[in-house]
């Protein structure tokens, strides 16, 4: 029986709220897509229902999570890290793995979702048969290691409790903590399967240059650069969902 279910499953404590889709047409052999938002982001995004549209119209499945302090799962934003995040990935993929129908499994994220599902790839390369970081934060590492992130300077060296994003939401320590202490360059090359980066030319949140030096880490890349394109794919969506559409079609 294929069927669309919106359900949670638990991590450590934390429910974190799913949604899987299955088409009508879905084809072999099957594929299931897990989809990330971003920071601040949340599965019902635009940009996050035009890749999971684009995975239906290749003929996958796909399973949207809103991972911890966002949407409609546990967890205050304040507290959330990149880390925590990792950890919730492992136990969305980890559900995934029992849907027993799928032969292939593709990572799929957005921003700060993007360097997610960059990083969990490399730690387990051979359960990943394709890997999709659009506009990948890859550099919020990096620029929490230098105090500014989204515009907001802080001392590096010693850490304030919190600092204000997004005109005044409270993000605390340890998401600085944490990013400080995460090389996304040194790690993400571990990944050696298809690998397709989606990025506009424009983008005032990450710059095109960050997906560019990432591009450089993987041997099997396609780097598809959307002209005058934003952060969230707000100009020309098609144009992401037909890169993420024959990117998927021709694994
Ligand atoms: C930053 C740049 C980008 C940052 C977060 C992002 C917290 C992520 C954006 C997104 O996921 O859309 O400096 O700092």
């Amino acid at each position: 029986m294929r069927e669309n279910r919106e359900f949670y499953i638990n991590d450590q404590g934390t429910e974190l709220h799913l949604k899987l889709e299955v088409p009508e047409a879905l084809k072999e052999p099957h594929t299931l897509g897990i989809v990330v938002h971003g920071f601040t982001g949340d599965m019902e995004e635009p940009h996050i229902i035009t890749a999971t549209k684009a995975l239906r119209d290749a003929g996958c499945a796909s399973l949207r999570a809103e991972l911890y302090g966002h949407g409609k799962s546990g967890g205050a934003f304040f507290d959330h890290t990149i880390d925590r995040w990792l950890e919730n990935l492992r136990a969305v993929i980890a559900y995934a793995r029992t849907l027993k129908e799928y032969d292939r499994l593709i990572l799929c994220g957005h921003s700060q979702g993007g360097l997610l599902v960059m990083l969990e790839a490399a730690e387990i390369p051979d359960q990943i048969d394709a890997l999709i970081p659009l506009s990948p934060a890859v550099m919020i590492p990096e620029e929490s290691r230098n105090g500014i992130l989204l515009g907001v300077q802080f001392s590096p060296d010693h850490l304030p409790e919190q600092i204000l994003v997004e005109d005044g939401i409270p993000l605390g320590k340890a998401y600085l903590e944490c990013a400080q202490a995460i090389d996304p360059y040194a790690v993400i090359g571990a990944y050696h399967g298809p690998v397709l980066i989606v990025h506009g030319a424009d983008d005032l949140t990450v710059p095109l240059s960050v997906a560019e030096r990432a591009s450089k880490e993987y041997e099997n890349v396609t780097l598809t650069v959307i002209e005058g394109e934003d952060h969230c794919f707000d100009f020309h969506p098609d144009q992401m969902a037909e890169a993420v559409r024959s990117f998927v079609e021709k694994l």
